[in-house]
């Protein structure tokens, strides 16, 4: 399925961001400021893990040869340091090679001016030409968004360590200075903050899209600093334990899943985007007090059952956008807006942690019913496409091979039916774009067991 989407991404699309497989050319869109390559840069670490070795090799060599990083456009920074900044640092990890070191500080230092504000909370937008930013026209009085300005620590600790240079550190060590200063209501963090005031602008709470990866980069920085960071294990557990307090329910037929919060209010929907959090939970179940790690699993495989409910109960057997939990409905969209598919990873990512920390062969089984699914409403003749509705079995596909398939998708399905010890959890922390980051006791014994 990797070669199938790569070798059409090369055939029709090479150094474009996105391959369109139905009308089979390039996209290139306006989340990367100019930047090319998307789905190069995302797919590399897919390759290399996978032993296509002719094809990593080709992808490497349009990263050294062509991916110009002296661009114009405006560019979305949480997207730019999840897929470029991110994916160019895996690779120094597992290679050693200093082009891809060399590429990642500098794109790291062309997005500092984002943090150039009266907090020193990001903005979303950057220009990669001058510096100038600006938040997003659709976020409400210009705030910046929880999971964009929360999903940079990773990354950006690696950034300093690899450079010397602390600016990076510091930048990201303010945001949490920030939010730990700041009044939670009920102890949860709505998803917009002003980057001028500091203050929450709207109390919209959510584990999926707008909040989803703040949590996940909170726990992670845990495990990435060798179980150092207390501070970031303190945050989590505090965030897991109100979100649990006020939106984890049980559907009248017994599914548990994790509602919105809008004010106090609860719209009782979950994103497929907040299928991510069975994997989270059930990773930092293992840091839990003794006497709750159970607690955490059940909970952790109590969601991934829902998300995988939410996919066997479409006629694709692939999982919509966003499902439901009103009016007598169960784990399925109502809203025609909300039933499509574009590939995301969320479900497969959390049965391949379950599989890991469990080894129970059902999400192993689950993973399976993914792969035939998408092979069967997914691949088109020139790659893999989206689809516009997981409740019918003729869909309309949607022309897009997104590159967080090859870098995401693609890659937990190949690690769930991998041996524990390609890439092991004792020593890797994936970014929430699946590109593995050595944990800091490892860095050295990481990358040679890897080579
Ligand atoms: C990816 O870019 C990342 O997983 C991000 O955290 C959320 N959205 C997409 C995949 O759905």
């Amino acid at each position: 399925m990797m070669k199938f989407a790569w070798d059409n991404y090369r055939r029709y699309a090479f150094g474009k961001n996105e391959l369109r497989p139905l009308t089979k050319n390039g996209h290139i869109g306006n989340m990367f400021g100019g930047l090319r390559g998307a789905t190069i840069v995302d797919a590399l670490d897919t390759l290399y893990i996978m032993e296509l070795e002719e094809e990593f090799q080709e992808a490497k060599s349009w990263v050294e040869k062509s991916f110009d990083l002296n661009v114009n456009g405006e560019a979305s920074l949480f997207e730019v340091n999840i897929r470029y900044v991110g994916g160019l640092l895996t690779m120094y990890y597992l290679t050693g090679e200093e082009v891809f070191k060399n590429k990642a500080l500098e794109l790291g230092e062309k997005l500092l001016p984002a943090f150039n504000t009266p907090t020193g909370i990001p903005r979303g937008v950057i220009s990669l030409g001058s510096g100038m930013s600006w938040s997003w026209g659709w976020a409400s009085a210009g705030s910046s968004i929880l999971a964009e300005f929360g999903t940079l620590h990773l990354e950006f600790l690696h950034l300093s360590e690899l450079s010397g240079n602390p600016v990076f550190a510091e930048k990201v060590m303010n945001i949490r200075k920030v939010l730990n200063r700041i009044e939670k209501p009920q102890g949860l963090y709505p998803n917009f903050l002003s980057p001028v005031t500091g203050n929450w602008v709207q109390h919209h709470v959510s584990v999926g899209g707008l909040g989803d990866s703040f949590y996940e980069y909170l726990i992670k920085s845990w495990l990435m600093s060798d179980k150092r960071d207390t501070e970031a294990k303190k945050m989590y557990n505090d965030a897991l334990e109100a979100i649990e307090k006020h939106l984890v329910k049980k559907s009248a037929g017994g599914l548990t899943y994790i509602a919105e919060w809008r004010g106090g209010v609860l719209d009782h929907k979950m994103g497929h985007l907040a299928c991510f959090s069975g994997g989270m939970i059930a990773l930092g179940a293992e840091q839990a007090a003794e006497e709750k790690k159970q607690h955490y699993m059940d909970l952790a495989a109590e969601i991934t059952h829902t998300c995988h409910e939410s996919y066997t109960r479409s006629d694709t057997k692939l999982g919509p956008e966003a499902f439901r939990f009103d009016s007598g409905t169960e784990a399925m969209a109502t809203r025609l807006s909300e039933r499509y598919y574009i590939l995301r990873p969320e479900v497969v990512e959390s049965y391949m942690y379950m599989w890991r920390l469990t080894h129970d062969p059902k999400y192993r089984q689950w993973g399976w019913e993914v792969v035939k699914a998408l092979e069967k409403y997914c691949r088109v003749e020139a790659g893999f496409s989206g689809i516009r509705d997981v409740y019918t079995t003729t869909p309309s596909h949607d022309n897009m091979q997104q590159s967080f398939f090859l870098a995401e998708t693609l890659k937990y399905l190949y690690l769930l039916f991998c041996d524990d010890d390609v890439l092991s959890l004792e020593d890797w922390v994936f970014n929430t774009e699946a590109h593995p980051l050595p944990v800091n006791h490892t860095n050295i014994k990481a990358k040679a067991s890897m080579q």
